[in-house]
């Protein structure tokens, strides 16, 4: 389908991408045909692994597997020297290519607790050049899946933003299409969500909320950074897992979360901070250094960084 809905006069993903740097194309093409794979999987691999993450959280067999599938799918591109993941404590590497091949950090499945309800889940991928941690600045291209009624790929490769959705039926069974291009993050703010429990939210936080409430926008929180992102980019808004006060670097892994998506927002017309600055001017020490996030429209994030100063 086109931008319409349509079946007819569609482009896919590999003719969008005739004219972006071979290697980012590799990339793309090895995500975008893993997702489809994840995609068939997903009811076979439900259950909890017992275990935890480098972070602390709790993972289901669902995060291994989208792991490893995109580990190797990558690794297996022949351009990809190192894949850092929220699900591994070390990088994977492929020697030859770990100082001057690209570089993916990845959260394999984001938002594994809407697993087991059924709520969209997401993967998120930011592309450096040479080892990680680098801060966003840096990114060469980032890109998103959402696996929710339909499965889209939402990407950059420091240009425009697209998204495509997988067709699973008819003359284009098993390709991507062109859903939306040049994609552009409203600046009238329509939609709200923030994450972490409310009676943890520092005062500036729950202050710059109420006026969000004042001025009539609709919570929408689903518990996954991309679904609920995905709905800012569309109606724009603000999506934040903020500063709390048991955790004031917030939730949300620079390398892997918020700078790929912040990327993303930010050439979509949108804007990106970690409370005082773009979340692409962070610089994570750690592979999975924290820091609060807040994503959206850039009036609004104008505003919540002004706030947030005189608070
Ligand atoms: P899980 O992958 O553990 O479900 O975490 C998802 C996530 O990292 C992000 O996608 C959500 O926005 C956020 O955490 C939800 O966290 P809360 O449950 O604390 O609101």
């Amino acid at each position: 389908m086109n931008e319409t809905g349509s079946r007819d006069n569609v482009r896919t993903l590999e003719h969008y991408l005739q004219g972006t740097a071979p290697e980012i194309v590799k990339v793309y093409l090895a995500i975008a045909q893993s997702a489809l794979r994840l995609s068939d999987e997903l009811p076979f691999h439900t259950g909890m692994t017992g275990g935890v993450n480098p972070s602390g959280d709790q993972q289901a067999q669902l995060d291994i597997f989208s792991n490893d599938l995109f580990c190797d799918s990558l690794l297996a591109s022949g351009v990809v020297g190192q894949v850092a993941s929220e699900e591994m404590e070390q990088p994977r590497e492929s020697g030859p290519l770990r100082e001057h091949g690209l570089s993916v950090a990845m959260d394999p499945l984001d938002g594994s607790s809407n697993i087991a309800t059924n709520n969209p889940l997401g993967s998120i991928f930011g592309i450096w050049r040479g080892p990680l941690p680098q801060p966003g600045r840096s990114l060469l291209a980032s890109l998103f899946v959402t696996y929710g009624p339909t499965l889209t790929l939402t990407l950059t490769a420091g240009k425009k933003v697209a998204q495509f959705v997988a067709v699973r039926s008819g003359p284009h069974r098993g390709s991507y299409v062109l859903a939306n291009d040049g994609m552009v993050l409203p600046d009238t703010p329509e939609v709200y969500g923030i994450g972490g429990e409310r009676g943890k939210w520092t005062p500036r936080v729950e202050a710059f909320v109420q006026t969000l409430e004042k001025r009539g926008m609709k919570l929408r929180y689903g518990g996954t950074f991309i679904g609920d992102f995905n709905q800012v980019l569309k109606r724009g808004g603000l999506f934040a897992y903020p500063e709390l006060t048991n955790k004031p670097h917030g939730k949300l892994r620079v390398l892997y979360e918020s700078a790929p998506v912040g990327f993303l927002a930010e050439l979509a017309g949108g804007a990106s901070s970690d409370g005082r600055r773009s979340l692409l001017e962070v610089e994570p020490r750690a592979l999975a250094e924290t820091s609060p996030c807040y994503v959206g429209s850039r009036g609004l994030l104008r505003e919540l960084q002004s706030a947030f100063v005189r608070a």
